[in-house]
């Protein structure tokens, strides 16, 4: 039975973020997802459109996540990999070699991101047609 984690906001839910998802659990059985929360959020200078408990209701909703925990610190990840007994830590490209620390306590894989797609081109792209 291998348990992955993954991190991340998941605001304005997109087809990039489903397909992090359905990589990172395709890899194992239990796919925990470490949701930031929206202090968290406001520290790392981003402003999510919904609330952490709107953004953890719908991810639970995903058929590939199993469990949903909050992300309230950048330092978590150790504590919560040795917590959660996890085998892989799995982020998307833009966060290559950012996490590379962890290899010690997990394996640390980086998958590619999808093109064309993010929460932040969503808010854009709204606001340019009006
Ligand atoms: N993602 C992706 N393709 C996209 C957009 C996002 O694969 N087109 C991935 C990101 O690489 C990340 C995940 O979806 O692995 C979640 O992305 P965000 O919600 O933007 O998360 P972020 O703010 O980067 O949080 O401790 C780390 C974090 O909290 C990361």
């Amino acid at each position: 039975m291998k348990r992955i984690i993954t991190y991340g906001t998941f605001d304005l839910l997109h087809h990039g973020h489903i397909n992090i998802l359905k990589r990172a659990k395709e890899m194992g059985d239990y796919l925990i997802v470490g949701l930031s929360s929206d202090e968290f959020n406001a520290s790392k200078g981003k402003g999510a459109y919904h609330s952490y408990a709107e953004r953890k209701m719908i991810l639970e909703a995903i058929k590939y996540v199993d469990e949903v925990i909050p992300e309230n610190t950048w330092d978590q990840k150790i504590s919560d990999i040795k917590n959660n007994e996890v085998d892989i830590f799995v982020m998307g490209s833009d966060w290559e070699g950012k996490f590379d620390e962890l290899t010690d306590h997990c394996e640390v894989i980086y998958l590619p991101r999808t093109d064309g797609i993010s929460t932040s081109k969503i808010k854009t792209d709204l606001l340019n047609k009006r």
